[in-house]
């Protein structure tokens, strides 16, 4: 299996060998760079260096007339029938070209739609592209000029002003070739002419699609499939922070076509293009084809490649350093079934509210949607090299080595301050730092959460007695959110917290500090200014009071660690909240925004891809000692819960032992856990109405924030196992 080496650690050897291209010869070149690339390179009619027999043929068959060309196709059967809806960009052209490169592929129409240009624009460069392929004998049809509601959204310049790089062609065909009908009109009657046999491919923003099943009901149920190049999966945006382009552009046309398409759906995701990228090598062997579709593409390409090698771009594509060609993956797709290998199968929808969120498809894991109509988003395909996970790899291309940064303190005594909303993991965080030699806790802050805020003294104080540390202070700090009502937290800790395991010998809430917990965690950080790391794995609200309250408390801090929010839109609470987020939205806004210290964030995602294995729970548990004892009984209930299908699904990446909080807190007693992580500046989306709660992580630097958080990625499993044997010792 192969995987793209930056998404790895700063091994430049894995890195070289993972990016297909690099010292290969071609035939091996051609063979790892699989489907995509073979096909790409065959609708340019030319087969590579080395093959002159293909090449003889080829050449014989352009020189004849395009009538006798098409009843000569190997007698290969046009038996598929596509219907192709675009806004013909330089993608939508190569989408275009893959298809009728391939003889069995039969389009029965092109729509156009407003996206990339103008929809007019769109038209001529439809026209332009069959032309150069010699098609002009299909159809097109103008379709919808402005999204369903609103104006059309800024495309910025990367295919050019009209599409197509803006490459002068003298010879395009003019606007009066172009059908009468119009597109949304066309797709109904070409798939009633054609009941169950159409693939309707959409490369462009989904009005057309939405206006036609509004129009006919029916229409999705004749459709053989449906395939879209749109939405995102992990709320890595292009059009805005959170957005793709074709689903932002028009949102409820995405929202319409996602949820009234109730046929086979196949969605190839902006994040699914960017990790399937070609190398600029393949580029240059595909444009470098002596034949007149090549010189066309090389002309029409010419602007948007040289935008893509912008160093500022690749950000923007994840990191891609290689050629995206979007909607051909969508179209390949489309053309042969086998060109998927591996799929996730979810129910999806749009979110149509959020000030960075509008526009962003939602991914709903956990059922929050209560729908049953499921879309394929496809994640691997074959042959090229793929992440293997999907998303388990976060986006950027920033390498930390925390390691290296923090090697001159390492030797002193870490001060630690937590606050937590003390459910399972987080007594399983605090009996980490407890266990952890020169770790000294100054006190832990309570705040609602996972219970109310007095059931999370009485835990604090529960997990400090079964580890004989009463003496270190607990104290009691917000009961609510800055606004609106407590969550309710389920009962995936129990009622009370600690899996409502009964304990006689509990002790009692007199134990607890009379200072407040906000102002306790202003005096401990002022009286040991620069020294303090805070470790918070709860709801945000003590935090961001005590911001307010003073100010200048973040740049006395040490470092911060957060576990909460997520980086992929995968949500635990809501379809795209993460709990400690969602819990207090405008608290966890107020920190990622105001702490300008060191900030290091263990978020959902992460820790699911990094959960333990229940035979290490096991082995952990049965460890003869009181904390052994003690957690069996407070995380038996989690257990329990954690095995069943709800949380399963919840639970990203298969079963196992999540133990959230440790994560954070393992990150902060020791430098050399984290062994990789991202850097970019982090909020929180505070109004939509399925992503309030969600972190945002914007690689585009459109929030204009110079503070940039680390996003943990990749740590120590082996030294974290070692911590957590060593808690319950
Ligand atoms: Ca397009
Ligand atoms: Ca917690």
């Amino acid at each position: 299996m192969q995987v793209t080496g930056r998404r790895l650690a700063g091994n430049s050897n894995e890195v070289e060998e993972a990016r297909p291209g690099k010292g290969t010869d071609d035939g091996v070149l051609t063979q790892q760079l699989g489907q995509t690339h073979s096909r790409l390179m065959s609708s340019l009619r030319k087969k590579r260096r080395g093959m002159l027999q293909m090449k003889a043929e080829q050449s014989s068959k352009e020189k004849q007339p395009q009538g006798l060309q098409n009843s000569q196709e190997e007698g290969v059967k046009m038996n598929k029938k596509l219907l192709v809806d675009v806004d013909c960009g330089v993608d939508d052209a190569q989408a275009i070209m893959l298809a009728l490169g391939d003889p069995s592929v039969q389009i029965l129409g092109i729509t156009c739609v407003h996206g990339n240009t103008t929809v007019e624009n769109v038209c001529k460069n439809v026209l332009r592209v069959l032309q150069a392929c010699r098609k002009l004998e299909i159809p097109v049809f103008k379709g919808a000029d402005k999204p369903i509601l609103g104006t059309s959204i800024s495309v910025g310049n990367f295919h050019g002003q009209d599409g197509l790089g803006d490459a002068p062609d003298a010879s395009a065909p003019g606007l009066d070739l172009l059908q009468r009908e119009n597109a949304v009109s066309a797709l109904i009657r070409i798939v009633d002419e054609n009941p169950g046999e159409v693939s309707l491919v959409a490369m462009g923003p989904l009005t057309n699609l939405a206006l036609a099943v509004r129009m006919d009901p029916s229409l999705p149920g004749k459709l053989k499939g449906l395939y879209i190049m749109g939405g995102n999966t992990e709320s890595r945006g292009n059009a805005s922070v959170c957005a793709e382009f074709n689903f932002a552009a028009d949102p409820e046309a995405a929202f319409v076509v996602l949820n009234d398409y109730q046929c086979p759906t196949h969605l190839s995701c902006w994040e699914f293009t960017c990790y399937s990228q070609l190398p600029w090598e393949f580029c240059d062997a595909w444009l470098g084809q002596d034949s007149d579709k090549a010189r066309f593409m090389t002309k029409i390409f010419h602007h948007s490649m040289e935008e893509a090698k912008n160093e500022s771009l690749q950000d923007v594509c994840l990191g891609c350093t290689g050629f995206i060609s979007c909607d051909s993956y969508a179209m390949a797709a489309a053309v042969d079934e086998s060109f998927i290998t591996e799929t996730d199968r979810y129910p999806v929808s749009v979110e149509l509210t959020g000030t960075h969120t509008r526009g962003m498809m939602i991914v709903d894991t956990s059922g929050f949607l209560k729908k049953t109509h499921k879309a394929s988003i496809m994640k691997k395909l074959k042959g090229c090299f793929q992440p293997t996970v999907l998303g388990c790899i976060l986006s950027g291309t920033t390498f930390v080595l925390l390691s290296l940064q923090h090697l001159a303190g390492f030797r002193m005594m870490k001060k630690l301050l937590v606050d937590v909303d003390c459910g399972v993991d987080d007594a399983q965080a605090i009996m980490l730092a407890l266990a952890t030699p020169k770790v000294e806790l100054l006190g832990i802050t309570c705040v609602h959460g996972n219970t109310a805020v007095e059931n999370v003294c009485k835990n604090t104080l529960r997990v400090l007695q079964a580890c004989n540390k009463l003496e270190i202070p607990v104290f009691k700090g917000a009961d609510r959110p800055i606004l609106g009502n407590r969550l309710n937290a389920g009962t995936f800790h129990g009622k009370d917290g600690l899996g409502d395991a009964p304990d006689p010998n509990m002790p009692g809430l007199d134990q607890l500090q009379k200072e407040s917990a906000v102002s306790a965690i202003i005096r401990i950080v002022n009286e040991n200014p620069g020294e303090v790391s805070l470790v918070a794995t709860a709801p945000l609200t003590n935090l961001a009071l005590a911001v307010r309250m003073d100010p200048s408390l973040p740049g006395k801090l040490k470092g911060l660690y957060i576990m909460g929010g997520n980086t992929e839109s995968r949500g635990n609470t809501s379809v795209c909240g993460e709990f400690n987020f969602t819990a207090d939205p405008e608290a966890a806004y107020i920190v990622l925004n105001d702490y300008q210290c060191p900030t290091y964030l263990a978020c959902w995602e992460f820790t699911c891809y990094n959960k333990l294995p229940w035979e290490f729970c096991d082995a952990w548990l049965e460890q003869k000692t009181h904390k052994a004892r003690f957690m069996a009984k407070i995380f038996r209930h989690s257990i329990e819960a954690s095995k069943t299908e709800r949380f399963e699904r919840e639970f990203i990446a298969g079963s196992g032992l999540i133990s959230c909080d440790s994560y954070a807190m393992a990150a902060a007693v020791d430098d050399s856990f984290v062994i990789e992580s991202d850097q970019f500046p982090v909020s929180v989306e505070l109004v939509g109405t399925h992503t309030r709660g969600m972190m945002i992580v914007d690689t585009l630097g459109l929030l204009n924030k110079t503070h940039k958080a680390f996003i943990i990625k990749k740590v120590d499993m082996a030294k974290f196992k070692k911590m957590m044997m060593a808690a319950l010792k």
